[in-house]
C-alpha cells in the first residue's frame, strides 16, 4: 500500500479514505440529518452550562484549514444526555465561498452559509489526543448559522481579527470575547440533535457526541464573507472548509425532550 500524505483538505476530502483508514470507518462525520427519522429522546436534557460567560483574551489563528481559537479550560458542559462533564478546549469554523453553503451538518439536505464547533473533552483528561482514545472522550457542540440583515455586534471581535491573520500561520490577539456571547441564549439551546460520529478531518477518530443546535446564529451576509478572506498555505482562498456528508450507516438520531 502506498503511503498517501496530505495536509488536512488534500483540497479533497474525497481522498482521506486513503490518506487515514479510519476515515473510511463506519461512524464517520457529518451527517445529513433527518428529522422525521430522528427519535425523541427524553434523556437529552438542556445542557448545564458553567463558566461558559468567563471573559478571555484569545489567540485566534488560521492553522491552514480553519481559523481556530485556543479556549481556557475553565468552561464546562453537562447535562444534555451526556454521561459526563466535558470541559471545552478550542472552537473553529467550517464555511463556504464567499457566504454560501458551507456547514458540514446538513438538515433535510439544508447546508447552512457556517458551522461553528465547540470542541470539548472529558473533565478528567488533560489533551484531545487521550480523550481521542476515549471513544466518548470528546463531545463536540455544533452550531449554524444564517444569514440576517443586520450584523451580529458580538462578533465583531473574531471578525475583525480575520482580517490580520489572512496568510496561513498568522495569529493575533483579540479583545475581550466569552462563549456565551457567540452562540444563541440558553432559553433557545433547548433543541438538538445527538449521534455519535467522528472528527470530520483525519485521523477521523470515531469519538465524538456530536451536538447540533436546532437554533442558528445571526451573521450579516458581509460578516460572512469575511471569512473567504483567509488564505490557505499556497495562498488560494479558504474557502469550502466542509467535509461532504458521511453514511449513516445504520446510526440513529435522537432528537432532545423539548
Ligand atoms: C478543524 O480542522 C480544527 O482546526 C481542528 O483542530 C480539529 O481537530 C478538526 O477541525 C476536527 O474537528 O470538530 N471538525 S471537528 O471534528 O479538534 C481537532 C485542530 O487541529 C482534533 C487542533
Ligand atoms: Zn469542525
Amino acid at each position: 500500500q502506498t503511503q498517501f500524505t496530505c495536509d488536512h483538505q488534500c483540497n479533497t476530502p474525497e481522498k482521506w479514505n486513503h490518506a487515514n483508514n479510519a476515515c473510511a470507518g463506519k461512524s464517520q462525520s457529518p451527517i445529513n440529518v433527518v428529522t422525521r427519522k430522528a427519535l425523541k429522546d427524553e434523556r437529552l436534557t438542556p445542557f448545564q452550562f458553567t463558566n461558559y460567560q468567563q471573559i478571555f483574551k484569545g489567540t485566534i489563528k488560521n492553522n491552514g484549514h480553519s481559523v481556530q481559537v485556543g479556549v481556557p479550560h475553565v468552561s464546562t458542559i453537562s447535562g444534555g444526555g451526556l454521561p459526563t462533564t466535558y470541559k471545552a478546549v478550542q472552537f473553529h469554523l467550517h464555511w463556504g465561498t464567499n457566504g454560501g453553503p458551507g456547514s458540514e451538518h446538513t438538515i433535510d439536505g439544508e447546508q447552512y452559509p457556517m458551522e461553528l464547533h465547540i470542541v470539548h473533552m472529558k473533565q478528567d483528561y488533560t489533551d484531545l489526543t487521550t480523550a481521542l482514545s476515549d471513544p466518548e472522550g470528546v463531545a463536540v457542540l455544533g452550531f449554524f448559522y444564517e444569514r440576517s440583515n443586520s450584523g451580529n455586534r458580538k462578533y465583531e471581535p473574531i471578525i475583525n481579527a480575520l482580517q490580520k491573520i489572512k496568510a496561513t500561520n498568522a495569529n493575533t490577539s483579540f479583545s475581550e470575547v466569552s462563549l456565551t456571547q457567540l452562540i444563541p441564549s440558553e432559553q433557545n439551546l433547548t433543541s438538538f440533535y445527538r449521534y455519535k460520529g467522528s472528527l470530520t478531518t483525519p485521523g477521523c477518530t470515531e469519538a465524538v457526541i456530536w451536538t447540533l443546535f436546532e437554533n442558528p446564529i445571526p451573521l450579516s451576509m458581509e460578516q460572512l464573507k469575511a471569512f473567504s478572506d483567509l488564505k490557505f498555505h499556497d495562498g488560494k482562498p479558504m474557502v469550502g472548509t466542509f467535509r461532504p456528508v458521511q453514511p449513516l450507516n445504520g446510526r440513529q438520531v435522537f432528537r432532545s425532550g423539548s
